[in-house]
C-alpha cells in the first residue's frame, strides 16, 4: 500500500461537479486500485507515504479515439486546404485517407512502431494514462492485423492500450465495389479477434466513404463475435449514423457536427456516448458546430479525444483538446476534463476508471497547478509533473 498526501484532488466522483478535496490523499493498493481517497487528515495510516505539497491530482486522461499508427504524413493536404481545396474533394481525389494507406503499406512493422512510439510519448507526456488506436490505414487482412499488432506494442511504454477494428474507413485500390469490401472486411473480423488484436469495431459513415446499409453489415458481424461497436458518424453531412449507432447499442458515435435533433434522442436512449472531436473541426475549418446543448439536455455522456490521425487532426494534445473543447464547442472546463477522464473510459465501456474514487484503477496525474479549471484555460504548455500508471512499462 502506498499514500499519496497533501494535493488538491479533483476526484470527478458522481456524475457532476468537480469533486474537490482541497487536502486530499490517495491510498494505491498493491493490485494498483484505490483503496481510500478522502482528506489527508483522515487518512489511514501506512508505512509507504509520498506528499504532494499542493499540487493538483486528476484521473489519468483516457484518449479514446486516435488513429496513432500510420506511415507517412499528409502536410501537403494541408497546403492544399489552406488554398481553399476541401477535406472531401482531396478524399475524392484519391488523396485523403487513401495516401496514407499507400504509406502504411509500404512502411515496416518496425517503421510503424518507432513512429508510433513517438506518438505515444507525446500523449504519455501530457497525461494519457489509456489510449484508442483504430486500424484502418491498411484496409487488406494483413495490413490491417499489422497496425493493430504494432498498437498493442504500445502497452511496453506503460500505457493502456484498447484497439478498434476500422478496416470499413475507406475502399482500398483493389476494390471496385464497396459492397463487396464490405462482405471482406467482414470476412478478416473473426480471425483478428481470434488473434485477441480486437476490442470494439467501428466504421466510417459518409457520403465519401460508406453507407449505413453497408456499416449496417459490418456491426451485425461485430455483435454476431460479441464485439462493442463505434461510429465516425455526421462528420461532414447527417447520414442518421447516430441511431444506427444507438440501434446497435453503440459505445460511442464521434465527431458529430451534422448530428440531428434525432440522432440525439436516438444516443440519449441508448446510451451512447458522444464524442467530440475538436481537433477536426478546429483542422478542417468546420464551421458547424456539435449540438452541445441538446446533448447535455438530451442526458448524453460528452467524451472529447485528440482523434489524432495525418489528415484531419495532427495533434498529439490532450491538453489542447480541454481548451478547445471549451473554446470551440462551449464545453465547461469540467465538463471537457470528465470528457477526457470518465466519459473517455466509457466510450470505451470501462468503467473501472476516470474517477478519484475507491475501487477504481489508480491511474492518475499530478499538476502545477491550483485548480482544475487551470488546465482547460491554458494551451501550448504542459504543467504535468507525474503521471501514475497501473500499465507499467515494459508489462505489456
Ligand atoms: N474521420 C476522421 O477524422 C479520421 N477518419 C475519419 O473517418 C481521419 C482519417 C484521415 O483523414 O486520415
Ligand atoms: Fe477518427
Amino acid at each position: 500500500m502506498k499514500l499519496w498526501r497533501g494535493g488538491r484532488l479533483a476526484t470527478l466522483a458522481g456524475e457532476r461537479g468537480w469533486g474537490l478535496i482541497d487536502d486530499g490523499a490517495l491510498l494505491v493498493d498493491d493490485s494498483g486500485h484505490f483503496a481510500w481517497v478522502g482528506p489527508s487528515a483522515d487518512a489511514p495510516r501506512v508505512d509507504d507515504v509520498a506528499e504532494l505539497h499542493g499540487a493538483l491530482v486528476t484521473p489519468g486522461l483516457v484518449d479514446c479515439h486516435t488513429h496513432l499508427v500510420y506511415g507517412g504524413n499528409r502536410a501537403n493536404e494541408f497546403e492544399q486546404r489552406l488554398h481553399g481545396v476541401s477535406y472531401a474533394d482531396i478524399a475524392r481525389a484519391g488523396g485523403g485517407i487513401k495516401s496514407t494507406v499507400a504509406a502504411t503499406r509500404a512502411a515496416s512493422e518496425s517503421e510503424l512502431l518507432a513512429a508510433a512510439q513517438r506518438r505515444a510519448r507525446a500523449l504519455i507526456g501530457e497525461g494519457v494514462t489509456t489510449v484508442e488506436i483504430k486500424s484502418g490505414y491498411g484496409l487488406d487482412a494483413a495490413s490491417e492485423a499489422r497496425m493493430l499488432r504494432v498498437a498493442r506494442r504500445l502497452a511496453d511504454l506503460g500505457l493502456d492500450v484498447r484497439t478498434t477494428y476500422l478496416a470499413a474507413h475507406a475502399l482500398p485500390p483493389e476494390f471496385r465495389d464497396a459492397d463487396a469490401y464490405i462482405d471482406a472486411v467482414c470476412a478478416w473480423l473473426p480471425e483478428l479477434q481470434a488473434g485477441g488484436l480486437v476490442d470494439a469495431v467501428d466504421a466510417f459513415c459518409e457520403h465519401i466513404a460508406f453507407s449505413p446499409a453497408q456499416v449496417a453489415r459490418v456491426f451485425e458481424a461485430a455483435l454476431q463475435h460479441g464485439l462493442p461497436v463505434k461510429l465516425h458518424a455526421e462528420q461532414l453531412s447527417d447520414q442518421g449514423g447516430a441511431q444506427l449507432a444507438a440501434r446497435h447499442r453503440a459505445l460511442s458515435a464521434d465527431h458529430l457536427e451534422y448530428l440531428s435533433p434525432a440522432g440525439v434522442q436516438a444516443m440519449a436512449e441508448a446510451g451512447t456516448v458522444a464524442v467530440l472531436l475538436p481537433g477536426a473541426f478546429y483542422a478542417l475549418r468546420e464551421t458547424r458546430l456539435p449540438p452541445v446543448a441538446a446533448l447535455r439536455e438530451a442526458g448524453v455522456p460528452i467524451a472529447l479525444a485528440t482523434d489524432h490521425n495525418p489528415g484531419s487532426s495532427p495533434t498529439l494534445s490532450p491538453l489542447l483538446m480541454l481548451n478547445m473543447g471549451c473554446v470551440l464547442f462551449g464545453l465547461t472546463p469540467e465538463e471537457s476534463l470528465r470528457g477526457l477522464t470518465v466519459n473517455g473510459a466509457r466510450a470505451l465501456g470501462l468503467h473501472d476508471r476516470g474517477q478519484l474514487v475507491a475501487g477504481q484503477r489508480a491511474d492518475f496525474c499530478i499538476w502545477q497547478a491550483g485548480h482544475p479549471r487551470e488546465l482547460a484555460a491554458s494551451f501550448g504548455h504542459n504543467p504535468l509533473i507525474e503521471r501514475v500508471c497501473q500499465a507499467r512499462q515494459g508489462e505489456p
